[in-house]
């Protein structure tokens, strides 16, 4: 991993105390990478093939300049906008130079957080030009999720739309601005930039770079995480687009494919499963859709000719809902992808004959491994399997509470390793400790079978989580933030079972007996202005005298997650 060099200060950079004595850069050799014998291994197999991401388009836009990679309806009053390889390539070069001139290159960290927009392709090819690295947020983020990103990669950009869904974020970066000392530039996407420098002030006359390593930190994703605070996600270009081509060949991805970015776009399955990211190596087009209800997305898979997409449970039963009543013409949908949380066989009965199009289930996650039903599977395992793995080189391990590996057809803890997973989080030696065995696999956390067809059947989960939709909320955050309110003595974030959702959150609170009493209401309240995501603020809050304990004395989540399943 090439430690992160900060380039000289142009004289275009604003005078202050950073820019011209700048911090080290909290360095890149925290990420753990593969150990020699395995990168030889997967290079000598023809996964690493030394591609980058920023070579990747100026290839695609070399040998197809005029065919359109992006597009989307973010112009003046929602016109469409359809951009070429050509003109994303130049764009990407044009921002990077500009963004080199504000003194921002190799290793330095730029928190993007952007809706669905072509500017977001625009920003991460500049950042991946420059070796820059995104560190990927999600537009619910809120000021506790993005100061703690930015703070903790000391990040020296924040990429925000103004507005998205009525909510200001230019607001939210002052205020994480004030409080992070590192950051030195928020650019905005959209009309009004307020207090901050608009995105389009930015790009410059093309100049050259030293592009990174293909062995090099692409950029930092973010766990669902299961513990207090985010854990960050360190991807390099080799591994990233090895994970891409695997997946265009699974999902017959090529040029001629239209992916439709139904999810938010920085998110692992939308970016890469094979998501934006794989259309765009395989040279098709990315249509992005700026809401993911029927009424955005339909009309753009007839006028666009969307091939694929994907969603998660909850929205791909509203679409086989919706598609019943709708008059749009949805037949250009060969494939759509439904992941990120389990998908019930019922439910994914319903998908063809609703869409008329192909279900593959998908099973990933952030840290790499990313398992596909085939498309040409057969229908029970489509509806009852949440797929096998992208690669021959991944190891996948199925073990007892102690490692011990189960039987075949057991259900166990699924650890993994390969080319496409990460051996360690970056800068997180003890959760790192925690997460990934001696010999670097990851656990997952997630309890799973396998078939004897080598399919793998998520059961459950054993970690601290709650999946929301897709939606991940780490209990121990939330539980953090609950106690912060002084009538909270003790709290505990489970899942329950939602019809839609598949889980939502429940938090039981045990009030303080000598502090004043607080309603569910006022705590959800206090939860939300503390800045975190909306979808972490607990569905429901429960006042309790205790809680259940195991033998040993510990709190028994299990038991309250029983609980809520009863109603209680
Ligand atoms: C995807 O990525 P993450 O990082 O948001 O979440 C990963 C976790 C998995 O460990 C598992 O607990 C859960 O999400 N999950 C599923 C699932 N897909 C993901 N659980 C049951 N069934 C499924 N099909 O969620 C993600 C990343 C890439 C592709 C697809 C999903």
């Amino acid at each position: 991993m090439t430690a992160p060099t900060r380039p000289a200060t142009p004289d275009t950079a604003p005078e202050t105390e950073a820019a011209t004595a700048p911090v080290a850069a909290p360095a890149d050799t925290a990420a753990p990478t593969w150990p020699a014998e395995f990168a030889e291994r997967y290079r000598a197999a023809g996964w690493w093939r030394g591609e980058t991401f920023g070579a990747v388009l100026r290839e695609r836009a070399e040998a197809r300049p005029d065919r359109v990679a992006v597009v989307d309806h973010a112009g003046p009053d929602g016109a469409r906008r359809a951009w070429t390889y050509g003109e994303l390539d130049l764009r990407a070069d044009r921002l990077a130079a500009g963004l080199a001139a504000r003194g921002i290159g190799r290793g330095d960290k730029v928190v993007v957080q952007l809706p669905n927009v072509a500017e977001f392709f625009e920003v991460i090819f500049a950042l991946f030009r420059l070796g820059a690295l995104p560190v990927f947020a999600l537009p619910a983020h809120r000021e506790s999720e993005i100061s703690y990103f930015a703070s903790f990669t000391e990040a020296v950009a924040y990429v925000i739309p103004a507005e998205d869904a009525g909510f200001d974020y230019r607001s939210l970066a002052t205020t994480v601005l004030a409080r992070t000392p590192s950051l030195r530039h928020v650019f905005v996407v959209g009309a009004d930039a307020g207090p901050f420098e608009a995105l389009s002030d930015v790009p410059a006359e093309p100049v050259p770079l030293t592009g990174p390593a293909p062995s090099d930190l692409a950029f930092l994703q973010l766990s669902g995480g299961s513990t207090g605070v985010p854990k960050l996600i360190p991807r390099t270009h080799d591994d990233y687009i090895y994970s891409l081509r695997g997946s265009n060949e699974i999902c017959g991805v090529d040029e001629t494919s239209v992916y439709l970015c139904v999810l938010p776009a920085a998110h692992n399955f939308p970016l890469s499963s094979p998501g934006s990211l794989g259309a765009l190596y395989a040279g098709g087009r990315v249509v992005m859709c700026p809401r993911p209800a029927p009424d955005a997305a339909f009309p753009l898979i007839q006028d666009e000719g969307v091939t694929i997409t994907g969603l998660v449970p909850p929205l791909a039963l509203v679409w086989s809902d919706a598609a019943a009543a709708s008059n749009y013409d949805l037949s250009s949908l060969d494939v759509l992808l439904v992941g990120g949380a389990k998908f019930g066989e019922e439910a994914a009965r319903r998908v063809k004959p609703a869409l008329g199009c192909t279900l593959q289930q998908v099973f990933g996650m952030a840290e790499g491994l990313v398992n596909y039903t085939r498309l040409d599977d057969d229908t029970a395992t489509i509806v009852t399997t949440q797929g096998r793995p992208i690669s021959p080189d991944d190891e996948i391990r199925i073990v007892d509470d102690e490692d011990r590996d189960v039987p075949e057809g057991t259900t166990g803890h699924l650890l993994t390793r390969g080319p496409y997973t990460i051996r360690g989080y970056w800068n997180a030696p003890e959760h790192n400790a925690r997460s990934f065995t001696a010999d670097g696999f990851y656990r997952t956390g997630d309890l799973v079978r396998v078939t004897p067809s080598g399919h793998l059947v998520v059961e459950g989960r054993a970690k601290d989580q709650i999946n929301r939709g897709g939606e991940k909320i780490a209990a121990e955050e939330v539980e953090n933030h609950l106690l912060a309110h002084p009538s909270v003595h003790d709290a505990n974030v489970v899942a329950e079972p939602d019809p839609y959702l598949g889980e939502r959150s429940c938090a039981y609170v045990i009030p303080r007996a000598d502090a004043p009493a607080i309603g569910a209401l006022a705590l959800k309240r206090f939860v939300r202005d503390r800045g975190l995501a909306a979808f972490k603020v607990p569905d429901r809050i429960v006042f309790v005298e205790a809680f259940p304990t195991t033998g040993v004395g510990k709190v028994s989540k299990k038991d309250l997650r029983a609980r809520t399943a009863s109603g209680d």
